[in-house]
Formats: C-alpha cells, structure tokens, sequence
C-alpha cells in the first residue's frame, strides 16, 4: 500500500447544530480491479464496528442513454463505454451535494444487458459515510475534490481481463469475442488514457485489491479516527453528551 497523503479535504460543512456531513471515500481502478469488492469489504468491516450508516454508490448507475444510431454501436460492442463522457458527471456530483446536504437522493438502475437505464430508481438517504466506486471518478475534478479519501486500486491486467472475461459472460450476457474486442478497442486504451493517469490523485493506492487486509485494515482504522473526531467536534460545538456506543446520535 502507498500512503501519498492524509489530509481529509472536507469543503462542505453544514451549519451548527446539524449533523457533519458524510464521509466520502472514492475508489478507482481498472475494470475488474475488485472495486466493488474492496467496498462490499469496508462496509461490512464498519458495520461490524458499530452503528454505522454507510451507502455504496457505483458510477455504473450513471451511464448516459445513448441516442439509436451509438445504442446499436453498443450491441456490436463497437461504443467506448470507457469514456469520460459516457458518464452523467453532473448526475453523480448533484447526488452527493443533495446527500452532504443530509437530502435524501434517488440512484438510476442501469441494465448492462441492453445497455439502458431501466427507468427506475433506488432511493438512497444521507449515511455517515459514502462510498463511491467507478473506473474514471477521479476524472471528473469536482468529483475527486469532494472525495476526503482516494483510494486507488491497482491490480495486473491480465488478472483484470481474465475476470472480465468470467463476469461479462456470467452476468452480462456477452460472448468471449465480443469481451475481447471492446477489451482491445476501448478498455485498453482508456484505462490508460483516463483511469490510470489519475493514480496520481490518489491517498492510498491498494496493491492485490480485497486480498489486501492489511491496507484494508488500516484504511477502516483511519475512517474510525476520523468519524469518532468529528463526532467529537460535533459533540463540542452542540454540547451533547453521547456515550461511545450511540454513533447514530453521535454523528
Ligand atoms: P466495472 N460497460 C459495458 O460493457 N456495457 C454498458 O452498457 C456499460 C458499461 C462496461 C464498460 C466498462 N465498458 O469497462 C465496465 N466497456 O462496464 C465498467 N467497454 O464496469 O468497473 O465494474 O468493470
Ligand atoms: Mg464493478
């Protein structure tokens, strides 16, 4: 794991009196770098810790509806869904506003078989912290910057492509010719033009993804410092008294 720097870069703050807002921690990396399961790994580890409210946001849900002519590109895997503006940026970042802002906010449902959003939402309240995971976040600057913790996770090529190659049949629908040929004509080429050059705004870059307990460890072991030291302003500036077990009330 390499710790490139600490700072939480918190600009949103909500008045006194009402609760600190969430505690957003971004990550990236490739496809198939095991994103989604380094979050499913620090929810379940926080929630085991304590009452800790925590929601997990996917840029997936975020893909633009394509026009007809770029829809049927897509079914012949010839559309670069890897590209930064096949992704509703302004969506994501009004989502988290609404969120910091402690107002509840709606996540679109995305169908990767037909390559459309399925019209209908997922409703998603405002939680003490918020994890939000896709290939190109750190992209999109008023993302990144919203992000008090980056994490990057970094993982080989060939181990990304062979999980690909077994998600996308199992879950996606696709065949192995159609995985490769999006592989090599979009997934390559803007992994490293938009998703890799962006390691560079990272605070942790994790090696080896959710086999990294040790970086895990110490990342969730930051997260509670940094809850239980806002909870503690929050207690000092509004004069409750809460015991350690109340972190619903603390925060
Ligand atoms: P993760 N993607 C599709 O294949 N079809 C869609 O309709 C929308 C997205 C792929 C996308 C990207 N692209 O690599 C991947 N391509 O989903 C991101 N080509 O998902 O981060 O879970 O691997
Ligand atoms: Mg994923």
């Amino acid at each position: 794991m390499t710790v490139t720097s600490s700072m939480p870069s918190a600009q949103i703050q909500r008045p006194n009196g009402t609760k600190p807002k969430p505690y957003i921690i971004g990550v990236v990396g490739g496809t198939n770098s095991g994103k989604s399961s380094v979050c499913k790994k620090i929810i379940t580890e926080l929630n085991t810790l304590g009452a800790m409210s925590v929601v997990s946001i996917s840029q997936d849900s975020f893909y633009r509806d394509l026009e007809p002519d770029d829809l049927e590109l897509a079914h012949k895997s010839e559309y670069n869904f890897d590209h930064p503006k096949s992704i509703d940026d302004a969506a994501i970042y009004e989502l988290l506003i609404d969120l910091c802002e402690g107002r509840p906010g709606k996540i679109p449902i995305y169908d990767f078989k037909t390559h459309r959003s399925t019209g209908e939402f997922e409703p998603v309240q405002p939680a003490e912290v918020i994890l939000l995971e896709g290939i190109m976040l750190f992209y999109y600057r008023k993302i990144r910057e919203i992000c008090d913790m980056k994490l990057f996770i970094d993982c080989d090529a060939d181990t990304r492509l062979a999980r690909r190659v077994r998600r996308d049949t199992a879950e996606r629908g696709r065949t192995i010719d159609s995985i490769i040929k999006q592989y090599t004509s979009f997934v390559k080429p803007s992994y490293d033009e938009f998703c890799a050059p962006t390691k560079k705004y990272a605070d942790v870059i994790v090696p080896r993804g959710v086999e990294n307990e040790v970086a895990i460890n110490l990342i969730i072991c930051h997260i509670q410092d940094i809850l239980k030291q806002s909870g503690e302003m929050f207690e000092t500036q509004n004069g409750a008294a809460c015991t350690n077990g109340d972190a619903d009330q603390k925060r």
